[in-house]
């Protein structure tokens, strides 16, 4: 209102739509009387409370930055009201507010004004004055809305009742007139001069420019409910033609997505905020199966499906993966498909494609699906071609360490069968001790001398969810020298040791089966 130059303010009515009008640039946003009585679907006549009033204010007020001007009506009241009125409003932020200087309750100034009363100047002075004396913060201010055009009355009234309430400590005139043309605002502003800021309201005289207004120095121009208006002509075509088309096609162009809706809520901050303040446990965990490789050792098995795909006791081997998984409330679950990928469709998958799968490693797969996963929520890598108990899932799953593996003990049973295996050395072998020690992995390797070996890695990978970005960019970094291009998982577990990360061993003991020949298919239809 002090500004030297005219500025301008901005209907809204609710949370959202004060949001939008901020957006858009206004410095300020107009609490409209008529705008927050017909989003409630009720009268411009004092309909809704008070208090409902100024509980849809707090929503404005909190989620936007810029000062809000209530168009308090008559101050619902007396100038007791509105001391308490002032109050409230204060300790909602709310910058100012306008009353009118007619009865209560009012009838919206557009319907029948010639007929409407006038409130007594003395009264509404009194009025001015108890809200002036209400308030505690210099800045708030009250603007005295003057309806004498609107009721009918001439110059002299409007002048006089403005320069009483400009006595009585007004801190700027709200000129209102129901005018198609700017005549009354215009004679009102000359013969006012600069008394105190003048607000003007053009929802009548809408085609005069802009330009008139700054000349004759208005101060502040309130589009006072075009945000209304649209919202209404928005929502009109789209109920009538999802009446009439019974589809939702016709209308998806015209609205916004609800990715819209949610960054005008600020659905980013409260997941910013979850990251900071939520137990990880709470985020949940995901899966990540890699599945991309066929599985030759399979032979015929593998010709139309990869070996993921195999089936186990009537059931793909995927399913039963997933099924362990879910059993321990992992339902986020990701899978690299490579080999004959159109054939691992199991539903509910997020399907993450390697078609590089023939001539690149795994650790090629592990960085296409660590960039196609959720980075927010701890993961547990595995492979698609074993079968486990979901315990051993559970306890990686459960642990809080960023970076964690299972290891079984049960090793001797892989070394007689002279099987490929994984063979694990750790900061302290399986024992009574080892429960409640903190058990590091210190190498992995398909060659370990006997005398070394603490246990196999059955394939299992826990990254929590701050580590993903990180293992990442070291995987990145792998591949891009020639020689570890095909490089697998253990090599990436002994680099991350080799860089000082801690990944905790978790103890477990049997209960898991991968499948690397005819014999295991046989064999895990038992399992
Ligand atoms: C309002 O927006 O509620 C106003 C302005 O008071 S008017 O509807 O033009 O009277
Ligand atoms: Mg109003």
């Amino acid at each position: 209102m002090d500004s030297t130059q005219l500025d301008f303010l901005c209907e809204a009515h609710n949370g959202i739509s004060a949001v939008i009008a901020e957006e858009a640039g206004f410095k300020g946003i107009w609490g409209s009387g008529l705008s927050l009585s017909a989003q409630f679907g009720v009268r411009d006549n004092n309909e809704a409370s008070w208090t409902q009033v100024l509980e849809m204010l707090e929503f404005m007020s909190d989620a936007t930055r810029v000062p809000i001007l209530l168009d308090g009506d008559t101050g619902y009241g007396n100038f007791n009201n509105m001391r308490r009125l002032v109050k409230k409003l204060e300790q909602r932020d709310i910058a100012a507010v306008c009353i009118e200087d007619k009865l209560f309750p009012k009838t919206n100034s557009f319907i029948g004004g010639q007929a409407q009363p006038l409130a007594d100047i003395d009264e509404f002075c009194g009025k001015i004055k108890a809200g002036k004396d209400a308030q505690s913060d210099d800045d708030f201010a009250i603007v005295a809305r003057v309806e004498a055009f609107i009721a009918g009355w001439g110059l002299a009234e409007a002048v006089k009742r403005a320069e009483a309430y400009r006595q009585a400590g007004a801190d700027a005139i709200l000129i209102h007139s129901a005018l198609g043309a700017p005549d009354e605002v215009l004679a009102f502003k000359q013969e006012w001069a600069d008394r105190l800021p003048v607000v003007i309201v053009p929802t009548k005289y809408y085609a005069t420019p802009t330009e008139v207004f700054r000349s004759h120095g208005f101060s502040l121009i309130i589009w006072a409910n075009h945000l209304l208006r649209a919202a209404i002509s928005a929502m009109q075509q789209t109920a009538q033609t999802l009446a009439s088309d019974q589809n939702l096609f016709s209308v998806e162009d015209r609205v916004v997505p609800v990715a819209e809706v949610f960054r005008l809520q600020g659905a980013v901050e409260l997941q910013e905020a979850e990251k900071r303040y939520l137990p990880l446990r709470r985020r949940g965990v995901q899966a990540l199966v890699l599945a991309a490789s066929r599985g030759t050792e399979l032979g015929e098995l593998t010709e139309q499906r990869p070996k993921t795909m195999v089936k186990i006791a009537g059931r793909p081997l995927l399913a039963h993966i997933i099924e362990a998984l879910n059993a321990t409330g992992i339902k986020n679950i990701s899978v690299v498909r490579g080999y004959k990928k159109e054939t691992v469709d199991l539903p509910n998958l997020n399907l993450i494609d390697n078609d590089e799968f023939d001539e690149s490693g795994e650790l090629v797969s592990l960085l296409k699906g660590l960039r196609g996963i959720q980075p927010e929520q701890d993961l547990i890598v595995c492979y698609g071609d074993v079968l486990f108990n979901k315990y051993i899932v559970q306890i990686l799953a459960e642990s809080e360490d960023a970076l964690a593996v299972a290891i079984d003990t049960n090793w001797i049973e892989s070394a007689n069968r002279h099987r490929q295996a994984d063979y694990a050395r750790c900061s302290m072998p399986h024992s009574r001790e080892s429960f409640s020690a903190r058990v590091t992995l210190k190498h992995v390797s398909a060659e370990m001398a006997p005398a070394s070996i603490h246990g196999e890695w059955m394939g299992f990978i826990k990254i929590g969810a701050d580590e993903i970005t990180a293992v990442g960019e070291l995987v990145e970094d792998m591949l891009r020298s020639a020689d570890r291009k095909r490089a697998k998982l253990p090599d990436l577990l002994n680099l991350l040791v080799e860089n000082g990360k801690q990944i905790r061993v978790r103890y477990t003991t049997g209960h898991w089966l991968d499948i690397d020949s005819l014999d295991d298919v046989i064999h895990a239809g038992n399992f």
